[in-house]
C-alpha cells in the first residue's frame, strides 16, 4: 500500500533554468517564466523547440527553424576523427604521449618538417565508406560529421586551396570524402564535416603552434582565415553535394566579426547547412555541450554533445578504456530526455578500420534501437526536469516512455504522475502489464505503480509504454521518492548571488566558481513518508579526477533542523552522464522529517577553501533515509 500522507501544498517557481555551454546562470525572471510554463508538464508533439517557433518573428530564427528541421530528428550521430595522427596512434619515438590521439603533434611539439613525413605512411588501404556509413546506418545513427581537417591542419579531402591533403601528399591519392558522399546519399544519411577554423598547427599565422612559429601576437590570424579557411570551407561546400552541417571547433583568438563571416560563408554556399555552436561568439545553429559533457534539465536551444567511445578522439593503440554499451544507450536516452543530439564518436586506424570494440558497441546500440526507436526519435522531453533514481522519461504525444536502467525486482512507483494511464506495456515486445494508479487530489499527491517481470527484459534499458488519456501532465515539483530518498540537484536550486558575478552553473548543472560563502542556495521539494534522513552534499571532481578541493563549512537548514558539516571526501561516485567527473560524497549530519509536507532547504557555506580556486562545486543535496 502507499503512503498517502501528504498535505496539500501550493506550488511555487523558482528553480533555475540553464543553458548548454559556456553556460551561466540565467536571469530570474527567465527562470521564473521557464518553470513556471513547466509547472504543469503538457507534452505535445515535436515539442517546446517546435512551440516556441510561433513566439519567434524574426526573418533569420524562421531560416534557422528550417534548417534546424532534420537536426531535431536526427537524435543521433556518428563523429569521425581521422586524420594523419592515427599513424603514430599515441606514440612517437617510442614514447607513449599522453592525452588525445589527434593532439599528439602538439603533446610531443613535433616539428612541422617531421609531422609531414606522416603522410607518406598513411595509406588506408582498408577504407570501405560503404561499411562505414552502413555500420552508422545500422547503429540507428542519422548524420556523419567526419573531420576534414582537424587541429593538425592536413586536409582529409583533395584540396585545391593546400596541397597538404590526402589526395596530394599520400599514398592513397583517394578522395575518402568523395566516397563517403557517395555512402552516405546511398543510405540516406546526412554528410557533416568538422572543420578546425582556428587551430592550424601548419600554418603560420593560424592559432596553436608555438613551437615552429613566433607567439601568437605576432601572427596575422586574419590572413590565415582569408588564404586557407575560407577556401576550404568553400571547398567542402561546394564539391561534396549537400551538407548537412560544418562543425567548427575551438574558436580560439577570433573575434565576433571574423566568427559572423564564416557563418555567413557557410550559409551562402548551402543555405540549409546548420553552423555548429563552437564557430564562436554564440552565432552557430545550435549550441554544443562541452566534449564529454552532458547536459542537465531541460535545455533551452537546439544542442548536441559530442562524446568518445574510450578516451580519445583520433585512434590511440593503447587506449582500451571502453565505455560500455549500456552507458552509451543511458547517455543516448539522457541526451534525447533533453532534447538533444549524441554524437558519438569513431577513430579509425591509419588502415582505415573502425576499432573493433567500436564496431561492437555500435551493433549493440543499432539493436537495441531497432527494439527502441520510437521511444528516441521524435521523442520529446521527460515530464519531470529531474532523473528519477531507476532511470529517465522520454514523452511523444498522448504516450510515456519508461526508460528503466536499474530494474526494481517487484514493482515500479512513480509519483507526481498526473494522468490518467490506459495501458501499460513493454515496448520491446508489447508484454502487457498491470498497473494501479492512486490520485489524491486534494493532498496533491499522485502514484502509479507497475507490476513487472522478475528480471529486466533488457538489460540495457527496459522501456516501458504509457498510454494516457490525454496529454502528459505532470507535478514537476521537486518531490520525495518512493524509496524515500530526496535529491535536490544545485541546477534547480534558486542561487542568492552576491553581484553579477560568483557562482553559476557549468554545463552539467554542476555548481562552480562559488568561493565566497555569503552566497547560498535553497530549494522547496515535496516529502509523502516522514522519517530520519542522512544528510548528503555531492560535490564534482574536475575532469579525469585532475583536482577537487574541500575542506568548506556548510550548514543545513530544513524542518526547523541544522545539519552542520565539513565537506570531506566520504567516498566517490560515478555520474554515467558524465563519466569524467567523480562526485565526491560529503556526510553533513542527520535530520528528522516527522510529516508529509512542503519543506524548504537551504545550503549556506560558513567557510569556503579556495586555495585551488575551485571551492565548492555542487552537484546535489541528497536526503538519504536511514535504514532501521
Ligand atoms: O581539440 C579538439 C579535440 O581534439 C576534439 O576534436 C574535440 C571534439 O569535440 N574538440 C576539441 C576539444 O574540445
Amino acid at each position: 500500500m502507499l503512503n498517502w500522507g501528504l498535505h496539500s501544498v501550493g506550488r511555487k517557481c523558482r528553480h533555475k533554468e540553464r543553458e548548454t555551454t559556456n553556460v551561466q546562470f540565467s536571469s530570474r525572471v527567465l527562470t521564473t517564466l521557464l518553470f513556471c510554463a513547466m509547472a504543469s508538464f503538457a507534452a505535445a508533439p515535436a515539442f517546446s523547440q517546435a512551440q516556441n517557433l510561433s513566439a519567434r518573428t524574426s526573418a533569420a530564427e524562421l531560416e534557422r527553424d528550417r534548417r534546424l528541421k532534420w537536426f531535431r530528428e536526427a537524435r543521433f550521430g556518428l563523429m569521425i576523427h581521422w586524420g594523419l595522427y592515427a599513424v603514430p596512434a599515441g606514440e612517437w619515438k617510442g614514447k607513449l604521449i599522453p592525452g588525445l590521439g589527434e593532439w599528439i603533434m602538439n603533446r610531443a611539439r613535433i616539428p612541422i618538417s617531421e609531422y609531414e613525413q606522416l603522410a607518406l605512411q598513411f595509406n588506408p588501404v582498408k577504407f570501405d565508406a560503404d561499411a562505414w556509413v552502413r555500420m552508422a546506418r545500422d547503429a540507428g545513427m542519422k548524420y556523419i560529421v567526419i573531420t576534414s581537417k582537424h587541429h593538425d591542419g592536413f586536409a582529409m579531402y583533395g584540396s585545391k586551396a593546400s596541397k597538404y591533403n590526402i589526395v596530394d601528399a599520400t599514398p592513397f591519392r583517394r578522395d575518402v570524402m568523395k566516397e563517403l558522399a557517395a555512402a552516405c546519399h546511398k543510405y540516406g544519411l546526412k554528410l557533416c564535416f568538422y572543420y578546425s577554423q582556428t587551430q592550424d598547427w601548419h600554418e603560420p599565422d593560424a592559432v596553436g603552434n608555438d613551437w615552429d612559429f613566433t607567439p601568437e601576437s605576432k601572427k596575422n590570424f586574419a590572413r590565415y582565415l582569408e588564404e586557407k579557411v575560407k577556401p576550404q570551407v568553400t571547398e567542402i561546400l561546394t564539391n561534396y553535394g549537400p551538407i548537412g552541417l560544418i562543425w567548427f571547433d575551438t574558436p580560439r583568438n577570433i573575434t565576433k566579426e571574423q566568427s559572423q563571416e564564416l557563418v555567413d560563408l557557410v550559409h551562402k554556399l548551402q543555405p540549409d547547412c546548420l553552423v555548429s555552436g563552437r564557430v564562436g561568439h554564440g552565432l552557430g545553429d545550435y549550441d554544443s555541450a562541452g566534449d564529454n559533457q552532458i547536459s542537465v534539465g531541460q535545455v533551452k536551444r537546439d544542442w548536441e554533445t559530442p562524446v568518445t567511445m574510450n578516451d580519445t578522439w583520433g585512434f590511440k593503440r593503447d587506449d582500451q578504456n571502453w565505455k560500455p554499451t549500456n552507458i552509451l544507450i543511458q547517455q543516448l536516452v539522457q541526451v534525447s530526455s533533453r532534447g538533444g543530439n549524441y554524437l558519438l564518436n569513431v577513430g579509425p586506424t591509419s588502415e582505415g578500420l573502425i576499432p573493433q570494440p567500436s564496431v561492437e558497441r555500435l551493433t549493440e546500440v543499432g539493436k537495441w534501437l531497432k527494439l527502441n526507436s520510437e521511444a528516441v526519435y521524435g521523442a520529446g522531453p521527460s515530464p519531470f526536469p529531474y532523473e528519477l533514481p531507476w532511470g529517465l522519461l522520454t514523452t511523444k504525444s498522448g504516450k510515456v516512455f519508461l526508460h528503466v536502467f536499474k530494474w526494481p525486482s517487484k514493482a515500479l512507483i512513480i509519483y507526481g504522475l498526473k494522468s490518467k494511464v490506459r495501458r501499460a506495456y513493454l515496448l520491446s515486445n508489447k508484454e502487457r502489464l498491470k498497473f494501479t494508479q492512486q490520485a489524491d487530489e486534494p493532498m496533491d499527491h499522485y502514484a502509479l505503480k507497475i507490476e513487472l517481470p522478475a528480471s529486466a527484459p533488457d538489460k540495457n534499458d527496459s522501456v516501458i509504454v504509457l498510454e494516457l488519456q490525454g496529454e502528459t501532465r505532470a507535478d514537476t515539483s521537486l518531490l520525495q521518492q518512493p524509496d524515500r530518498s530526496v535529491t535536490l540537484p544545485a541546477f534547480l536550486s534558486e542561487a542568492h548571488k552576491v553581484g553579477d558575478q560568483g557562482l553559476r552553473l557549468d554545463s552539467r548543472g554542476v555548481v562552480e566558481r562559488w568561493l565566497n560563502k555569503d552566497e547560498w542556495l535553497d530549494w522547496d521539494f515535496k516529502v509523502s513518508q516522514s522519517g530520519a534522513f542522512d544528510v548528503v552534499l555531492l560535490s564534482s571532481e574536475q575532469k579525469y579526477g585532475r583536482d577537487w578541493e574541500g575542506g568548506h563549512t556548510v550548514e543545513i537548514e530544513v524542518a526547523g533542523q541544522k545539519a552542520r558539516g565539513q565537506v570531506d571526501n566520504n567516498g566517490k561516485q560515478e555520474n554515467p552522464a558524465n563519466p569524467y567527473w567523480k562526485y565526491v560524497i560529503s556526510k553533513i549530519g542527520r535530520v528528522t522529517i516527522d510529516k508529509p509536507g512542503l519543506y524548504h532547504l537551504t545550503l549556506k557555506p560558513e567557510t569556503i577553501r579556495a586555495e585551488k580556486k575551485l571551492g565548492l562545486t555542487l552537484v546535489s543535496v541528497e536526503l538519504r533515509p536511514v535504514q532501521n
